[in-house]
């Protein structure tokens, strides 16, 4: 299987974010995709390319067009040599309901985009997240040419990421570039399953309205766990994409046996829309060591994830999004794709 992977990742790395306590570290660190890189090259199954460049409509299809002038231009903006701080740019008001004008200055627009205080803009974050994106899109390009399976191995993640909004760690949303791509090069329909612990809230406010694009989310109930305000089971779709989004929210410690029987449930759902693509929003903070998640998925669960999902015989992408157990990351990865292959 082709791994997608730019160096240019590292290119993002935030200092902190807030924690409950104050300023905390950033989970979401490059050590991550050293990590995964280093499970994957170990096992010899793997070969790992860098993504070629595609063009911009790819990722317009899918974002607004301000939105992406923002992200790209607010950190020269503001980082005059009078600016405070090293920890790049977190908003600290945010346009929440009845505050919904967005302002001319570019860092006023900062809170207006944004929906946390972990989710920082340093010098690198375009560039590294523009080349995760172009990274989701080469492999969206090995299923046109043919490929059962391929993954990208995107840093920074992307689900959280709506049409004009960031968090949660993400800029831009990888999988739905990638799926909106695939619909567009006639792969119709296109299911996206997300396994990340969080909610794929931007994924599902993308293809919200679409019958085109089969949306389902296995993940923490949002009664508990960020990102708190999306992600119930009565989310089911609007308009033409009405039944066409699934949300499966679930209680904590989870193991291996009721985590795969739900994910059973997923995948009647995907083979009842019969898709010509699958993409697989690929988190492994359901793992029982991640710092972030309270899911108790012991290593061996993400082989038989990659089963499951190996047996929907489709053309399939793997993304990456979550997952923050330094130690565990790579092998768990590792173990969804091996089954995967
Ligand atoms: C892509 C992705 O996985 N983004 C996740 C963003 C989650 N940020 C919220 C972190 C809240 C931390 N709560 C810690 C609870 C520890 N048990
Ligand atoms: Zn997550």
């Amino acid at each position: 299987m082709q791994v997608i992977f730019s160096p240019k990742h590292r290119q993002h790395a935030p200092p902190a974010e807030f924690v409950s306590s104050g300023l905390g570290p950033y989970s979401e660190s490059p050590t991550r995709a050293d990590s995964i890189l280093a499970a994957l090259e170990s096992s010899g199954r793997f070969d790992v390319s860098q993504p070629t460049a595609h063009a911009d409509a790819a990722l317009e299809a899918v974002h607004d067009a301000a939105y992406l002038d923002f992200l790209q231009q607010v950190y020269a903006v503001w980082s005059t040599p009078t600016a405070p701080g090293g920890n790049g740019i977190i908003p600290l008001t945010f346009a929440v309901r009845g505050l919904d004008t967005c302002p001319a200055d570019l860092v006023g627009r900062a809170g207006y985009y944004c929906f946390d205080a972990q989710t920082p803009i340093v010098r690198g974050t375009f560039a590294a997240a523009r080349a995760a994106v172009d990274a989701a899109l080469t492999g969206a390009d090995r299923l046109l040419a043919g490929d059962a399976a391929a993954y990208a191995l995107c840093r920074p993640p992307g689900h959280h990421a709506a049409a004009a909004m960031y968090g949660g760690y993400c800029y831009l949303n990888n999988a739905a570039v990638a799926a909106a791509y695939l619909l567009e090069r006639g792969r119709s329909p296109v299911a996206v399953l997300d396994i990340d612990y969080h909610h794929g809230n931007g994924t599902q406010e993308i293809f919200y309205h679409t019958d085109q694009v089969l949306t389902l989310s296995i993940h923490a109930d949002p009664n508990r766990a960020y990102p708190h305000y999306l992600g119930y089971a009565g989310e089911t779709g609007k308009n033409s994409g009405k039944g066409a989004n699934f949300n499966l929210p679930l209680p904590p410690h989870v193991g291996d046996e009721d985590y795969l029987s739900i994910l059973a449930d997923a995948l009647v759902e995907i083979r009842a829309f019969s898709p010509a693509a699958l993409v697989l929003s690929l988190g492994v903070d359901t793992c029982i060591d991640d710092p972030l998640g309270d899911f108790d998925l012991s290593l061996d669960a993400f082989s038989d994830i990659g089963r499951a999902v190996a047996s929907l015989n489709l053309p399939t992408l793997a993304v990456q999004e979550g997952g923050y157990a330094i130690a565990e990351v790579g092998r768990a990865v590792l173990n969804v794709l091996t089954a995967l292959q």
